[in-house]
């Protein structure tokens, strides 16, 4: 039976007279050191007379302190940042065809998930709104035990081997003499490296995408990036790629807004994970597979070892097998959300690894960076990381351990204890790897069919639409102009006609860059010592399809406006219909409508009814919202209009894209902005009703609005 919650329950507005909280039970919670004593004094040490020193003997001053010291825990040497949710996993159908893993085995079954998102380069406490790629981990309490799918919001890597990656990410961090800067690829070491690696294109590409700049963990898609395998009853293996969509569609934030808002509220992504749950928006992905039969391992033109390949949606359409849905908060992010401990080598009969090279030294790596992390062998039975099936073995000892195992044995084989805990037949659920035929010599070379680093970068390039093109030139401008050495610029450049030849271009403008160097070849520079060069030609460089429109983030605009944050301007004297008519039809559609007012505190409607202030002007910002709508009445405009806050507001919300609905006295607000010297300017709504307005708004921005970027804001 479920152990009762004795969390006292807190009174709705507690008072100083309320501390002394009552248990459910009606016990009261006496507050005690470690070893259960009751503590009568936790704020006075004690002294040796009334203003004597400290005494050694003060056990609850010492224990206390004790434990303060020793608070933190290593963060994870990458990925660090991030925060978490608690939610469900249902599948659409029953797999059993392709695989025989339990949680896929059958239309409605749920199974308890936690997820936890990240940025890969930042300390714990960095900005959430780095451009970097996000860490997408699942965790999947199966009944037949934990399936971890440790992917990114990115379906490629930058490199393809493990080797190099503690390489990669010394490169990344910030640079070892300074230790600057933080969170950021836009430096010399990174671009130093990324320019010697022409296996990175294609994730660079990806990387100076707007993906790198979810507007939201909801509406960003993952991917496990490596392609797996699917194992059936028959033991017949399918390769599989998998994916998350989110059904919010996938968009995202401009940089101009990405920076500000690190300013604004580096905690933006975990309040918005955390807001969208406690407000019963719960944030949903379906997860796909692409799905290859084992014969049709060579048919592509590119590996399907290969971790900086995609398979183009065009060529294996994704197979939608179940959604995800997080409803539920941590209840206390260090116990959960920094404790969880993932690995990719988590499986669950009916799913194995391919010998991706990447994936393979993954295998390695997540246990081994735990022992640090938690502290010891036995971070598996801290709360967040046991299973929810049960867990047998004769693993014992070690740092904190928590299971008082009984009886004599912890050996296999036993008479003495039964024969327990036994091998489960695979018939009960054992584990038995993939019979894989390997036949070859011990050698340290990459394959031949890995060598195409550019066909898919370019592929990826050139399905974007045009202004997400002008956002890939503009970041690639932005991270080369903060590299100090030219000749990382010159060379990176040089690397980029590879790819696209008016992309190089269009770059080395900004950069002051002309003419342009091709690099001679080869273009590796992470050859072994003693390398033939012949070896590291490609076999074929083709491209199976030369546009997928589905690698453009536009492709998936998803549906309605959960989640969306509206501002609402307004102060005493606001519209009443007008504001009550957006709020409800806003609440209704999931999405927050926030008064923000030349004060905080409340205002008075045009009925003289208060109204809550959610921000004044001072303390929040347009791009910590998705669009703004202003609504009239007279004396609330007579003070909007002269408030350069305000007027500041609506021309930056038009900057990005946003957004923005005036009515009725509003125009007289409109006026006073840069934004209406446009005669006709597009995705500004005028005295128009809520419907409308949520039309546009789903639309997520309104990148036809071609004279955005000259406000000068
Ligand atoms: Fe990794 C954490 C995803 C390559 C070594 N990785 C980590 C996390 C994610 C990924 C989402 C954070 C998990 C969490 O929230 O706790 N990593 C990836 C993906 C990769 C990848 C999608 C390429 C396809 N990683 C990769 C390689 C290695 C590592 C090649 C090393 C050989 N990754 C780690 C790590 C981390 C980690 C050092 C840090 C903290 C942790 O594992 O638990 O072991």
């Amino acid at each position: 039976m479920a152990e009762k919650d004795k969390t006292p329950k807190k009174p709705d507005n507690p008072k100083i007279d309320d501390l002394y909280m009552n248990t459910e039970d009606g016990s009261t919670e006496a507050m005690t050191t470690n070893q259960g004593l009751k503590i009568n004094d936790d704020q006075n040490s004690l002294l040796a007379g009334e203003r004597g020193p400290t005494l050694m003997e003060d056990f609850h001053f010492r224990e206390k302190m004790t434990h303060f010291d020793h608070e933190r825990i290593p963060e994870r040497i990458v990925h660090a940042r991030g925060a978490g949710a608690h939610g469900y996993f249902e599948s659409y159908g029953d797999l059993s065809q392709y695989t025989k893993a339990g949680f896929l085995s059958e239309k409605g079954k749920r199974t308890p998930v936690f997820t936890r998102f990240s940025t890969v380069a930042g300390f714990k406490g960095s900005s959430d709104l780095a451009r970097d790629v996000r860490g997408f981990a699942v965790k999947f309490y199966t009944e037949e035990g934990n399936y971890d799918l440790v992917g990114n919001n990115m379906p490629v890597f930058f490199i393809q081997d493990a080797m190099k990656f503690p390489d990669l990410i010394h490169a990344v961090k910030p640079e070892q003499h300074n230790e600057i800067p933080q969170a950021a690829s836009a430096h010399d070491t990174f671009w130093d490296f990324i320019s010697l690696m022409p296996e990175s294109m294609h994730m660079i590409m990806w990387a100076m995408s707007d993906r790198a700049l979810p507007r939201s963990y909801s509406m960003m898609e993952g991917f496990g990036v490596h392609t797996f395998r699917f194992v059936n009853e028959r033991n017949e293996s399918f390769f599989v790629k998998f994916h998350w969509k989110p059904l919010a569609g996938t968009h995202s934030v401009t940089w101009d807004e990405a920076q500000k808002i690190s300013g604004q509220d580096p905690d933006f992504h975990r309040r918005d994970l955390w807001n969208a749950i406690e407000n019963g928006n719960y944030p949903e992905w379906e997860l796909g597979v692409q799905i290859v039969p084992e014969e049709d391992e060579h048919k592509f033109d590119f590996d399907l070892l290969d971790a900086t390949k995609i398979i183009p949606e065009e060529l294996v359409p994704v197979k939608l097998i179940g959604k995800m849905v997080l409803d539920t908060n941590p209840t206390n992010f260090f116990a959960e959300t920094e404790q969880i401990a993932f690995h990719p080598g988590h499986l669950v009969p009916g799913i194995d690894f391919t010998n991706d090279p990447l994936l393979q030294g993954r295998l390695f790596s997540y246990t081994d960076t735990q022992l640090s992390r938690l502290g010891g062998p036995n971070f598996n039975e801290i709360p967040i990381n046991r299973p929810i099936s049960p867990m047998h073995n004769n693993q014992r000892g070690g740092l904190m351990r928590q299971t008082i195992n009984k009886g004599q044995t912890s050996y296999h084989p036993n008479n003495l204890g039964g024969g327990c805990p036994f091998q489960a037949k695979m018939s009960d659920g054992g584990f038995v790897s993939h019979h894989e035929k390997i036949d070859g010599h011990k050698i340290r070379k990459r394959s031949s069919s890995f060598m195409d680093h550019f066909s898919q970068a370019k592929l990826f390039f050139e399905s974007q639409t045009k202004i997400e093109q002008e956002h890939i030139i503009s970041a690639l401008r932005f991270e080369l102009g903060k590299v100090e050495s030219e000749d990382i610029r010159e060379r990176m450049v040089g690397m980029l006609t590879y790819i696209d030849g008016d992309l190089a271009k269009e770059v080395a403008e900004g950069l002051g860059i002309n003419p342009i160097t091709k690099p001679k070849e080869p273009l590796n520079h992470s050859f072994p010592a003693d390398a033939d060069l012949k070896d590291y030609q490609p076999t074929k460089v083709s491209r199976s399809v030369e546009k997928s429109p589905a690698l453009s983030l536009m492709a998936r605009p998803g549906k309605g406006i959960k989640g969306r944050m509206i501002a609402v301007l307004a102060t005493d004297g606001v519209d009443a219909d007008s504001l009550g008519h957006y709020k409800s039809a806003l609440k209704k559609e999931g999405a927050e409508a926030k008064i923000i007012s030349s004060h905080a505190g409340s205002i008075a409607d045009s009925n003289g009814d208060a109204i809550k202030v959610d921000h004044s002007l001072l303390t929040t910002s347009s791009v910590l919202f998705d669009a703004v709508f202003v609504p009239g009445g007279s004396k609330s405009i007579k003070t909007l209009h002269k408030n350069p806050d305000a007027i500041r507001f609506v021309d930056e919300a038009y900057k990005h894209f946003k957004v923005i609905t005036i009515n009725g006295d509003a125009e007289k607000l409109w006026d006073m902005t840069y934004a209406s010297k446009n005669a006709n300017p597009k995705g500004v709504l005028f005295d128009q009703d809520a419907s409308a307005f949520i039309e546009a708004v789903s639309k997520h921005r309104v990148w036809e609005r071609d004279d955005a970027t000259r406000i000068p804001v």
